[in-house]
């Protein structure tokens, strides 16, 4: 497993300096101030690359080369932008990036509705609560939810919630709702939001893996080519949202996903937190059925309650067996090796982190505080060094 460490670049208050003294080696990162759609330049990316050399990095996984929304909605000047992400991948591969994370979430990327949400014993995390979601989305997107979405104890909660909110408690839960977007990325306001919604009324869930289906004929015969590993990050909370379908939610999506091009080159991001935070899923489960195919690992845990909420636990608590989790990456990594694969290490980092200590002072990219997520890697590095040890000394 190789230890790595999400650094935003210019867009991150946590310096390549600061990031050594974790211990990590790997560098996961993007070209943030790329439009999306736009080719990833050769000469930008031997940029960032050097300055990852220089703090003595491997930048080892681009996290993300993003989906522009008209592959996603299958409109738009599609030709220019299947051929510009097969050029992004031709000019990492050049400078000797081979890993790229992506993911297929429509408008959104991660979801949570508290940014600042007290744990025990101090400190705050991430939270997603359903009643919160829900009046986000029925009183001030002013949508027509589906039942299923939110049961009643639910809908009854988020009126509640909406009558007694003030305007700084509905602008502070869109900009919760709205902080999962990357870097430079610009956020939407309600009325924005709208209009993004809009772009894909009527449009569902097979029309969105036809969507799919396509981009990864276009662009994994390229990856092969190039050596190249894309690996899909699963949607995070793996459900539907704001009635924007999500496709990869749970092992038949993924199973569906790795068939449509059956190749390495079409991989998985596993990422424990966002598929923790659907009870149906075993994560352990779902990375034993699909290791061959686990490109990059995401360690992070989850505590759900039963009305569809959930927070972020700390790494080694929470609904997951992170340690059976971790003996699921050893034994592939196992596998690969006696395969006499040369790339047989995968990397993983810990995903998010408990905003902790000094961390409240640093106003770091939510989710991603500096002593947090050392905690993490600390403790996810603690389960790895157990379990690696030859049977024989144990
Ligand atoms: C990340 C995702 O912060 C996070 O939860 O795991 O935002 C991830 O970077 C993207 O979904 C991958 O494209
Ligand atoms: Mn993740």
């Amino acid at each position: 497993m190789i230890e790595s460490w999400r650094w935003y670049g210019a867009f991150d208050k946590i310096s390549l300096p600061e990031i050594a003294q974790t211990g990590a080696s790997g560098i996961v990162t993007a070209l943030h101030e790329i439009p999306y759609g736009e080719i990833w330049s050769r000469q930008a990316i031997a940029a960032h690359n050097s300055a990852i050399h220089t703090a003595g990095f491997t930048w080892n996984v681009v996290e993300s080369l993003p989906i522009h929304e008209d592959i996603k909605r299958g409109s738009g000047n599609l030709a220019t932008l299947f051929a510009n992400y097969r050029q992004s991948m031709a000019n990492l591969a050049a400078e000797g990036v081979h890993t790229i994370c992506y993911n297929f979430m429509p408008l959104l990327d991660w979801t949570r509705t508290d940014l600042q949400s007290p744990v025990k014993g101090g400190g705050t995390c991430l939270r997603f609560s359903a009643p919160r979601m829900a009046a986000f989305e029925l009183f001030m997107l002013g949508r027509e939810a589906a039942e299923a979405d939110y049961p009643a104890e639910v809908r009854q909660a988020a009126a509640i919630w909406f009558q007694q909110s003030s305007e700084a408690d509905r602008d502070g839960l869109l900009t919760s709702i709205m902080a999962g977007l990357p870097g430079a990325y610009a956020r939407y306001t309600v009325e924005g939001l709208k209009t993004a919604l809009a772009g894909y009324e009527g449009l569902g869930r097979s029309d969105l893996r036809a969507s799919y289906r396509q981009f990864l004929q276009e662009v994994v015969p390229a990856a092969e080519d190039l050596n190249i590993r894309l690996c899909v990050h699963p949607d995070d909370p793996p459900r539907d949202i704001l009635g924007l379908p999500r496709i990869v939610s749970d092992a038949d999506d993924i199973g569906w996903i790795l068939d449509a091009v059956d190749s390495p080159a079409n991989g998985l991001t596993l990422c424990s937190g966002s598929l923790g935070a659907n009870p149906a899923n075993d994560v352990a489960a779902i990375a034993r059925r699909f290791a061959d195919r686990i490109h990059f690992a995401h360690l992070r845990n989850v505590a759900k309650d039963a009305d569809g909420s959930f927070e972020e636990a700390a790494h080694l608590d929470g609904d997951t067996d992170m340690v059976d989790l971790v003996a699921a990456l050893l034994d592939e990594e196992a596998r690969r090796r006696a395969e006499g694969r040369a790339d047989h290490a995968i990397p993983f980092r810990p995903d998010h982190g408990h905003e902790l200590l000094s961390d409240a002072t640093r106003d770091t990219h939510p989710g991603y505080p500096l002593i947090g997520r050392l905690r993490g890697l600390a403790e996810l590095r603690g389960v790895i060094r157990a379990l690696s040890r030859p049977v024989a000394a144990q």
